[in-house]
């Protein structure tokens, strides 16, 4: 049994959508952002850094939004979000999992959380961000440029929704990530998922439907 804690719209999305779409039993449990419930002790003692998402593994609370995504991907290999291991996809699953995970979301981190590096200018660093966040959306639009409708290949995976995520995130930026064509293509095919609508709907979700 796993139980989600959640905030509308943060990093426990990914999550979220990777339940639905394997089909696992979940229940959510609500740690609003907004009004600051994630500083709470009670949260504290299960994500000591005070972010969410917390994924409870059968009672065991694990965290870090790419790890989750894998270890979802390892506990239900029959929901096909990953490449078998071995398999030369595989490689490239890992590989762009792994720069989203230790360059596209730390630098939307900084991007929203400025704060987080003390004495150093907000507006530059926030600069220096979006430079990055956008050279990411060019590597991205990159591998689907042979036109293949995920960034795998032709099927979907768990890869898709960790990066239509972030993409999501970009959305009230100076250059939102659906400013890229190809990338924008990618969004309306997991935007139109059953996951993504019924996300949406539990979340309380409006903007970028
Ligand atoms: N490294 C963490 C970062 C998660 C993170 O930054 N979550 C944000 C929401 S998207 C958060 O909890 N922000 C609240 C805060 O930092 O106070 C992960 O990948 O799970």
């Amino acid at each position: 049994m796993y139980t989600l804690y959640y905030s509308p719209g943060a990093a426990s999305m990914l999550p979220h959508l990777l339940l639905l779409e394997i089909g696992a039993a979940f229940q959510l449990r609500l740690v609003d952002i907004e009004s600051g419930a994630n500083r709470d002790a009670d949260y504290l003692r299960l994500n000591p850094n005070g972010v969410l998402p917390t994924l409870a593994i059968d009672d065991q609370p694990c965290r870090e939004t790419p790890a989750l995504l894998l270890m979802l991907c390892e506990r239900h290999p029959e929901a096909g979000l990953a490449p078998a291991p071995g398999t030369p996809s595989r490689n490239a699953f890992l590989q762009w999992v792994l720069f989203l995970a230790n360059t596209l979301q730390p630098a939307f981190r900084l991007w929203f959380y400025p704060s987080d590096v003390e004495g150093v200018d907000a507006v530059a660093l926030k600069a220096a961000m979006r430079v990055r966040i956008e050279s990411c959306f060019d590597q991205l639009d990159e591998l689907l440029a042979d036109g293949r409708p995920y960034l795998l290949g032709a099927e979907i995976s768990a890869l898709d929704f960790y990066a239509v995520m972030l993409m999501r995130w970009s959305r009230n930026m100076p250059r939102p990530a659906t400013q890229w064509p190809r990338l924008k293509a990618l969004a309306d095919r997991v935007r139109a998922r059953p996951s993504w609508i019924h996300l949406y709907d539990v979340e309380g979700l409006t903007e970028w439907a």
